[in-house]
């Protein structure tokens, strides 16, 4: 038996569409920063028939046990139960499946001694979600498709470059349209699509350079730029797919008013009505404190940059 620990990713430069439907690969790079505040613990074990619970409960989930079994025939390995809880809401835009797969990925290596390199761990955690790729690793995270058999790989530790996040919850609602739906529907049916693929990679280039300089200001530009894009995609999309409520557009005012008062922070939306509101070192109390008492804000999660994916001591 082993657990592992993972994060939720945000990332700053999105991904929306794939290149490959069979391996999952994403038509674009992606960069993000791995969130340490929020988690999502996965034990797995040896057992008679696959089982799966999620938060305490018996579950089904077609992504995992699709995973599960594809691992079981690429390694030979036995049933499985796989027990995983995060401390966040699942399903809701907060990244759920992309720490899920990565801890998911990161124990059965280790409950059956696989030893898989951190990128290889990656490209196979993707197959679960893309954005799983990217939690493997912490600090500030690159996923590009044109790299290897499109791997991960670290930027830059989160302690070289401790930005903060403070999350606005604006509902605790599982979405209605799933990420890997909504995704298909866009690359099918919008008339932005091309115009998206062709402009994120000089977005992906932008923001690694002003990761690699620190240049706070440069990233807030390009990392908004591709947020409010995406949403714009998302939008064109038929049937529309709209995330946002009110105060997620509410949160995205006064965040802007805020960045309009000289504070270093932007805001940065996924496939849910959360806002995360992504900050300069030091600065998070303060944006904190602005957006909990928007109209509409449930509550506020704060945190910084986390570590990649790893085991957890087990319990004798
Ligand atoms: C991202 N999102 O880059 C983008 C921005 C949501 C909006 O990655 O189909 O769960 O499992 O690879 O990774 C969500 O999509 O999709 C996502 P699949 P995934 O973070």
């Amino acid at each position: 038996m082993a657990t592992a620990i993972a994060h939720p990713n945000v990332a700053l430069v999105k991904y929306w569409g794939k290149r490959s439907e069979s391996d999952n690969v994403p038509a674009t790079p992606s960069l993000s920063i791995t969130l340490g505040g929020l988690a999502t613990r996965t034990s797995v074990a040896a057992a008679e028939r696959d089982q799966l619970r999620m938060d305490g409960e018996p579950a089904a989930d077609a992504k995992v046990e699709d995973f599960v079994a594809a691992a079981r025939r690429r390694w030979q390995l036995p049933p499985l139960a796989v027990d995983t809880s995060s401390d966040f809401p699942t399903g809701a835009g907060l990244a759920s499946s992309a720490s899920g797969f990565a801890a998911l990925a990161t124990a059965i290596d280790a409950a059956f001694r696989l030893r898989l390199p951190a990128a290889e761990r990656a490209a196979w955690a993707r197959r679960g979600s893309a954005s799983a790729a990217r939690s493997v690793f912490g600090g500030f995270v690159a996923l590009d498709p044109d790299d290897g058999d499109c791997v991960a790989r670290p930027l830059l530790a989160g302690d070289d470059w401790p930005l903060e996040v403070v999350v606005a919850v604006t509902s605790d609602a599982a979405k209605r349209v799933p990420s890997t739906v909504g995704m298909a529907r866009s690359q099918s049916t919008s008339p932005f699509y091309a115009a998206w693929t062709e402009s994120t990679p000089v977005d992906f280039d932008i923001a690694s350079a002003a990761v690699r300089a620190r240049d706070f200001e440069a990233l807030a530009d390009v990392a908004e730029h591709s947020c409010f894009k995406l949403h714009a995609l998302m939008l064109s999309t038929r049937p529309p797919l709209v995330y946002w409520n009110a105060a997620t557009l509410a949160a995205v005012h006064r965040l802007r008013e805020l960045r309009d008062q000289g504070v270093p922070v932007f805001a940065s939306i996924d496939a849910g009505p959360q806002v995360k509101a992504v900050c300069a070192p030091g600065r998070g109390g303060e944006v904190a404190g602005a957006i909990e008492t928007v109209p509409g804000v449930l509550r506020v999660i704060r945190s910084g940059l986390g570590d990649g994916a790893r085991l957890l001591d087990e319990a004798p």
